[in-house]
């Protein structure tokens, strides 16, 4: 390792340490924290009505004029005097409102295009129980926020798609209470992902917030799945992992109880608060998508307990195979963003998810790659229920501050978050670290930094990036990306018969890649739904059809193929997309258009699954 580097890699451990910092450790100061399981606990919601404010650029009442949040103005929530001396120039009581969750974009028409600030404010009554400590969970807030509870700063957070939880138990009293939470959706160069993105940037509080209850010394992080032993071993039924108690002193106990496998431990807790377990099982039902099989796992500690549901299941990688419990599977799958059908906005209900996982029933998927983000929790919660493989991604799309070591330490927060609030759920098999990045040097170092990252911190799944490029030589695509060295399966991201080539060209070309599984994470065209013409007519369902009709044929004749994954399900905003009456601010490339209207391709592509027409499994 060259100077420069270990110096790097320094400079990266010790801001990952400081990072680390905010999501783990035992501490009598207020936490901010990541509560896992919050929506197994009985919560407080804080759904519903909030009323709002919008700080326009320069934002002055959220940043002073250098740069500093300002904990002196909309904060405070005062009320402006009528009579006597003047105060100040805001009203939350007064003020229209927004609903939580929920984008600002899709539900008041002059925000439609709004990526700056927005101040949200509600009342609540609450009474705090004695011996207990209160979270605000925010379940995301994009892009950064800052909430304040009765006049006190509780929480700063950064990135878009992963939950934050915030110490209040010092600073709520019984009876009204407020909260204040600021909204900056301002896009950022060195944010992640950074400026340039295919996809609309809704702005607010855009998934649930609630307060959580829980006893001064309780449960922030557990991991509890099936022992990975070095060769899958169907006789293995022995159950692992560890329980993290906040403030707990070494030695507590801790419980960990699987009634219907049988199993049963105490362990105790160690000096960080970390309880280490292993268990045995009388027999276990293995997840897979045939048997989406959940066991009710009992953990407690103390004062604090809590139920989660989770499966148990071995994924591994065997040459150009992906083992499943033992058995090579293939991925017959589609990419998502998280927008809800039909009604647009951010995908945030039951009833969204239902809408989603009944399109992908329909289509016989088996799995699905969460682009670009984490999506709602909702969404993995259903796929473990429903058997359906997950893809799980961080926002490094395309071109973000890769020579940055801040930039670095954000996306192994957003890293350690994604894999912090899904690591019990069985049917996330991949963590993909980024999609379509260039080939740099820095950016393998940085995509390289944060593989290790991902496999230290979970050693159980697969670590996957989708990878475009390479271009056409003649009949032939190598993928000789350096990035492909550190990833256990790889994500190909292509468009022949769309962005480059013919649609027919796809029929002779000649793939190859480094002896790995591959799994085809991105291809398609775009169709306006409804509009029909020849096969080479650009934006008919006929020419959408045929482009992957001639993609199959290419997918065929790669040997290590273990999974596809059209773009995409549903056509998605995206303010790039500028063609009136085809686009309309949408990317057209989904199999359904955004109003539920099945397009040619969803047919064609629910045939090819139907028949297990694509690729194979070994
Ligand atoms: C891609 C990107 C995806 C875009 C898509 C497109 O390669 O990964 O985010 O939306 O292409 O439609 O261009």
């Amino acid at each position: 390792m060259s100077h420069a580097r270990s110096s790097r890699s320094l400079r990266f451990a010790l801001l990952t340490l400081l990072v680390g910092a905010t999501i783990s450790a035992v501490s009598q100061q207020p936490l901010q924290t990541l509560l896992a399981g919050v929506d197994r606990r009985a919560v407080t919601s804080l759904n519903g009505e909030w009323h709002y404010l919008v700080d326009q650029a320069p934002a002055r009442a959220l940043y002073t004029a250098d740069g500093q949040i300002n904990d002196k103005s909309y904060a405070l929530n005062e009320h402006p005097n009528l009579v006597g001396r003047h105060n100040q120039e805001y009203d939350f009581a007064t003020a229209p409102t927004l609903r939580v969750p929920g984008d600002w974009n899709t539900q008041v028409p002059q925000l439609f295009n709004y990526e700056g600030v927005v101040w949200y404010q509600r009342d609540f009554d609450f009474q705090p129980k004695p011996e207990t400590r209160t979270f605000l969970h925010i379940g995301a807030a994009n892009y950064r926020s800052h909430a304040w509870v009765n006049q006190k700063r509780v929480c700063d957070h950064e990135g878009g798609y992963t939950p934050f939880d915030c110490e209040v138990t010092a600073v709520l009293h019984p009876g009204s209470n407020f909260i204040v939470i600021a909204v900056d959706a301002t896009r950022l160069q060195d944010g992640i992902p950074s400026v340039g993105i295919d996809w609309f940037n809704y702005g607010g509080l855009t998934r649930d917030v609630s307060l959580v209850t829980v006893p001064h010394a309780f449960i922030d992080d557990y991991d509890v799945h099936l022992a990975h032993r070095a060769s899958f071993d169907p006789a293995n039924t022995a159950i692992t992992g560890y329980v993290h108690i906040v403030d707990a002193p070494a030695g507590t106990a801790v419980t960990i109880d699987i009634p219907e496998a049988g199993a049963r431990a105490t362990a105790q807790t160690d000096a960080d608060g970390n309880a280490p377990f292993r268990l045995n099982a009388r027999q276990l039902t293995l997840w897979s998508p045939e048997t989406p099989h959940l066991y009710k796992v009992n953990l407690s500690a103390g004062q604090d307990a809590l139920t989660d549901e989770i499966g148990f299941r071995d994924v591994r990688v065997d040459r150009t195979r992906i083992l499943l419990n033992g058995k090579p599977v293939f991925l017959q799958g589609v990419n998502l963003h998280a927008e809800a059908p039909v009604r647009g906005g951010r995908t945030n209900t039951d009833e969204d998810v239902a809408t989603l996982f009944g399109y992908l029933k329909d289509l016989h998927a088996n799995f699905v790659r969460l682009a670009h983000y984490p999506h709602d929790e909702r969404m993995e919660r259903a796929a473990d229920r429903d058997g359906i493989l997950v893809w799980s991604e961080i926002p490094n799309w395309q071109r973000i501050s890769f020579d940055k070591p801040e930039v670095y330490a954000k996306a192994v927060t957003m890293l350690r978050e994604m894999i912090r609030r899904d690591r019990n759920k069985a049917s996330v098999i991949f963590w993909s670290v980024s999609n379509e990045t260039p080939n740099t040097p820095e950016r393998t170092r940085f995509l390289t930094d944060l593989a290790q990252e991902a496999r230290r911190l979970d050693p159980t799944r697969l670590i996957t990036s989708a990878i475009i490029g390479p271009r056409p030589n003649g009949q032939a695509m190598v993928n000789d990306d350096p990035l492909c060295a550190t990833l256990d399966v790889i994500g190909q991201n292509e468009y022949i018969g769309w962005y480059e080539l013919t649609a027919e060209d796809a029929d002779s070309m000649r793939w190859t890649f480094p002896q790995k599984p591959v799994i085809m994470s991105e291809f398609g065209a775009e169709a306006k739904a409804g509009n029909h013409g020849d096969v080479h007519q650009r934006w008919t369902e006929e020419q959408q059809a045929y482009v992957l009709q001639h993609q199959f044929v290419m997918l065929r004749n790669i040997p290590q193929l273990r999974g596809v994954a059209p773009w995409i399900l549903t056509d998605f905003r995206s303010p790039t997309r500028n063609i009136p009456r085809l686009q309309d601010g949408y990317n057209r490339k989904g199999l359904i258009a955004e109003d539920g209207t099945k397009k040619q391709a969803f047919t064609l592509v629910q045939r090819a699954y139907a028949e297990h027409a694509i690729g194979k499994a070994e």
